[in-house]
C-alpha cells in the first residue's frame, strides 16, 4: 500500500537513552526527518500519533551514572527532563514523549514477555557468559567490550558492533574485556529465555526479503538482506542486571529484561499513555484490525545503528505475539560527520542542541534547514559551521526571506498593505501560477518517499519561482505607468507567498507562523495549499518584517573555535602522561637483571604508612625486598601474587631492614600502583627482557 492509502498513522523516533543531552547527529538521524514527516501528514489530514520517550533502561544508564558518581534515577531524571524540553524548544513536534521507567510500561513489558513465555515462544537456556569477578556481575552488552568478528573493529560492544551494526553476543568478542575492571573476564553458568530468530527466519525471509523489496530504503534494506544471507541466531531476553524491568517469573528473581526487548514496547506503552491523557484509543493504532485496510502504517525512524532491533527483532517479537501490526516503513538515517570527523561524546566532538539553542536563540529553523539539507539519506554526511551560514545567508535569506519581503514591501507601498486585484491575468502570471499549483504535490510526493533533502528542495524552488517571477514583470518599473498590472503581479506574488508560508510548516514551523501572521493567512491543508485565491482581494496584511538575519563570519568562526577547544582539551587530556626520558644503548637495558617471582610473605614495616616487607621466590634464591605499596594493597591479598623483581640492584638497608632488590610496579597519573604480573603464570626465575 502507498502511503496516501493509509488513513491512519503510528509515527515514532528511536527513544534515546536519558544518558546525556542531544548532538545535532541525533536530530539529523531519527527526529528532525520524523518530524517533517508527521507534519506533513497533519496537514494532509491523516490521523498520526507521533511517539517518543527516553529509553531508561541498559547499561548505558547504569555506566553514566557511575561515571557522574550518581544513581541511574538520577541520571535518567536528569536527561530525560532536559531531553524533552530541548526537543520542544527545537519544535519537534511528539504528541507523547514518555519514558520507560514509568509503571504503565514496566507492565505493558512484562505482559509481552508473559504472552510469548506462555505461548511457548523463549528458549530457556543454560549457558557460559562472561563475569566480571572483581566486580560479580555479568558482563552483557556494553559491560563488555572487544573486536568485532565481523569488521575487526576493536571497540565493540557485547551486543552489537556501533562500526558496521552487526548484533553480537559477549561470547563473539575477540578479545573480551570487562568495562567495569578492564580485566578479561571469566565465564559463569547462568540461564537466560532466548527468542529464536533462528525459527522465524523463513517468516522474516518472506515478510521482509520479499515484501519489502524496492519499498525500503536501499541502506535499510541491503543491512537487512546481508544478515539474514548469513543466518539468524537465537538471542537472549533476558539479562543478569539490577537496572531494568523485572523478568516476570519466579526463576528469573534478580533478572531483568533484556533493554532491547523492553525499548521498542515504550513505543506502545507511550501510545498508551497519550491514549489515557487524550481520551483516546491506542489499540488501531497497534492492532490488526478487522479488515486489514484498516491497519495504521507503522513508520520506525532511526539511525542506522538500530535497523537490526527495528527491522528483525522487534517484528520477530510483534509476530510472535501475534496481535500487533508490523513496520511499513524504517526509514534509518546513516551517520552525520561534524567539521571533517566523527561526531563523539566523550570526546566532546558535538554541537549540542541545547547549547545551540541557547546561543542562537530564535534560530531554530535555520538549524532545522541546515540539517534538512543535508540529511544522510542514503550516505554519511557532513555538518559544517560555513554550510550552515551560506545556506542562512545564500537561501533562507536571499530566496525565500528576500522573496517575501519584496512582495510584503511593495503591497504595503502602492496599495497600503491590501492584496489589490488580480484584474486580467497574463500569460507569464497564468503560466507562473500553473507552476505554483505543481509544488505541493511534487513536495508531498518527496515526503512519503523519505526524501526529505529533495522535498526541501522543491521547497526552495518555489520561492525561486517567485524571485524571477518579480524580477521578469519589474513591478517596481511598472508603478508609474501601470497600476492595474502591478496589481495584478503583486497578487500573484501574494498568492505564492501564501503558499509558502503552508508548505514551508514541515520544515520550518517557526517561520511558517511568522508568516502565517504577518499574511494574516489561517491555517491551510496541504491540499488548499498552490491555489491562487489563498488571500483574496482587499485581504490586510500586516507590516513587513524580515524573516532572516545575515549570519556574520564572527558567529560561525565562534562556533569553530569552541569545537577546537575540545579538541585541544582531548589533546590535553592524553598527554598528561610523562614524556619519555632521555635514549639508552641496549647495554644499559642488558646490566638490570629482571626476572619472574612469588610474593610468599608480605607483612607491615611497623610505624610506616607506605611499606610493606615481602619475602620473594625469585627463582634463585628465596629473599626480602621493602616496597612501597602499602597504601594500595593489604599485605594477605597479595601473598601467591607473580610480580617482576629487578634482582641485581645494590642491596639497601630501609628502616633497619636489608633489602635485596625492587618490585616492578606500573604507576599511572593518579599515582595508582600496579604489579607487572607476567600474563600467564610463568616459572619464578624466568628472565623478563
Ligand atoms: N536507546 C539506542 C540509541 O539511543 C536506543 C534506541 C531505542 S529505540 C526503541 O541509539
Ligand atoms: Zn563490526
Amino acid at each position: 500500500m502507498s502511503i496516501s492509502s493509509f488513513k491512519r498513522f503510528t509515527v515514532t523516533s528511536a527513544l534515546p537513552y536519558a544518558n546525556g543531552p542531544l548532538h545535532i547527529g541525533h536530530i539529523a538521524g531519527a527526529y528532525l526527518p520524523a518530524d517533517i514527516f508527521v507534519r506533513y501528514l497533519r496537514m494532509s489530514g491523516k490521523e498520526v500519533v507521533y511517539i517518543g520517550g527516553s529509553d531508561e533502561h541498559g547499561a548505558a544508564i547504569t555506566i553514566q551514572a557511575k561515571k557522574e558518581g550518581t544513581t541511574p534515577q538520577a541520571i535518567i531524571d536528569k536527561y530525560h527532563a532536559l531531553n524533552k524540553k530541548t526537543f520542544e524548544r527545537f519544535g519537534i513536534s511528539f504528541d507523547m514523549y514518555h519514558r520507560t521507567s514509568e509503571r504503565i510500561h514496566h507492565e505493558l513489558s512484562q505482559e509481552f514477555f508473559l504472552t510469548l513465555y506462555e505461548k511457548g515462544e523463549f528458549t530457556e537456556l543454560e549457558s557460559e557468559q562472561y563475569y566480571d569477578e572483581e566486580f560479580g556481575q555479568f558482563l552483557a552488552d556494553r559491560y563488555i567490550t572487544g573486536t568485532c568478528p565481523n569488521c575487526g573493529y576493536e571497540s565493540a560492544y557485547g551486543d552489537q558492533c556501533e562500526k558496521c551494526g552487526t548484533s553480537l553476543n559477549p561470547t563473539d568478542l575477540i578479545n573480551p574485556k570487562s568495562t567495569l575492571s578492564g580485566k578479561t573476564p571469566v565465564l559463569k553458568t547462568t540461564k537466560h529465555w532466548y527468542l529464536p530468530l533462528d525459527k522465524y527466519q523463513p517468516w522474516l525471509e518472506k515478510w521482509l526479503l520479499e515484501g519489502k523489496k524496492d519499498k525500503w530504503k536501499s541502506n535499510v534494506y541491503g543491512q537487512c538482506s546481508s544478515w539474514l544471507k548469513s543466518g539468524l541466531q537465537p538471542r537472549a531476553m533476558t539479562r543478569d542486571l539490577d537496572w531494568g524491568v523485572d523478568v516476570p517469573l519466579k526463576e528469573a528473581a534478580g533478572k531483568k529484561l533484556y533493554v532491547w526487548l523492553d525499548a521498542p514496547i515504550g513505543y506502545i506503552s507511550s501510545t498508551k499513555q497519550w491514549a489515557l491523557d487524550t481520551g483516546k484509543d491506542w489499540e488501531p493504532y497497534w492492532k490488526k484490525q478487522a479488515n486489514p485496510e484498516d491497519n495504521s502504517c507503522l513508520v520506525h525512524f532511526i539511525g542506522k545503528d538500530n535497523i537490526v532491533f527495528h527491522c528483525i527483532t522487534f517484528p520477530a517479537i510483534l509476530h510472535a505475539h501475534g496481535d500487533y501490526i508490523l513496520p511499513e516503513h524504517v526509514p534509518a538515517n546513516e551517520f552525520l560527520n561534524l567539521e571533517g570527523n566523527k561526531l563523539s561524546t566523550s570526546r566532546n566532538w558535538a554541537v549540542w542542541l541545547n547549547e545551540y539553542l541557547d546561543e542562537f536563540p530564535g534560530k531554530e529553523d535555520e538549524l532545522r534547514y541546515a540539517l534538512a539539507s543535508i540529511l544522510p539519506e542514503t550516505k554519511d554526511s557532513e555538518f559544517t559551521w560555513k554550510d550552515y551560514q551560506a545556506r542562512n545567508n545564500n537561501e533562507l535569506l536571499a530566496i525565500f526571506g528576500n522573496f517575501v519581503n519584496r512582495v510584503a514591501v511593495l503591497t504595503h507601498k502602492y496599495f497600503g498593505g491590501k492584496i489589490p486585484a488580480a484584474g486580467d491575468l497574463q500569460p507569464v502570471d497564468r503560466e507562473t501560477l500553473q507552476e505554483l499549483a505543481t509544488y505541493p504535490g511534487k513536495i508531498g510526493a518527496a515526503i512519503e518517499q523519505f526524501r526529505f533533502r529533495e522535498a526541501l528542495g522543491e521547497f526552495m524552488n518555489l520561492a525561486r519561482l517567485g524571485n524571477k517571477y518579480l524580477a521578469d514583470t519589474e513591478p517596481w518599473k511598472l508603478a508609474k505607468t501601470d497600476m492595474e498590472r502591478v496589481a495584478a503581479i503583486l497578487n500573484t506574488g501574494a498568492q505564492i507567498a501564501a503558499s509558502l508560508s503552508v508548505l514551508s510548516e514541515p520544515f520550518l514551523p517557526f517561520t511558517a507562523a511568522r508568516l502565517r501572521n504577518m499574511l494574516q493567512l489561517p491555517v491551510k491543508s496541504w491540499e488548499e495549499a498552490g491555489q491562487s485565491d489563498l488571500l483574496p482581494e482587499g485581504h490586510q496584511l500586516r507590516d513587513a518584517e524580515l524573516l532572516f538575519e545575515r549570519i556574520d563570519d564572527s558567529v560561525v568562526e565562534a562556533q569553530v573555535q569552541k569545537l577546537q577547544n575540545s579538541r585541544k582539551q582531548n589533546e590535553l587530556a592524553q598527554q598528561e602522561v610523562t614524556p619519555s626520558k632521555e635514549l639508552i644503548g641496549y647495554e644499559d637495558f642488558a646490566k638490570m637483571d629482571i626476572r619472574t617471582g612469588t610474593i610468599l610473605e608480605a607483612e607491615k614495616v611497623a610505624k610506616t604508612k607506605k611499606l610493606l616487607k615481602l619475602k620473594i621466590d625469585t627463582g634463585i634464591d628465596r629473599r626480602t625486598v621493602v616496597s612501597g605499596i602499602a597504601e594500595f594493597f593489604k599485605p594477605e591479598e597479595i601473598i601467591g601474587k607473580q610480580v617482576s623483581i629487578l634482582v641485581n640492584l645494590a642491596p639497601r638497608e630501609i628502616r633497619g631492614i636489608q633489602s635485596q632488590g625492587m618490585i616492578l610496579m606500573a604507576e599511572d597519573k593518579d599515582g595508582r600502583l600496579r604489579f607487572m604480573t607476567p600474563h600467564e603464570h610463568t616459572a619464578n626465575g624466568s628472565i623478563v627482557s
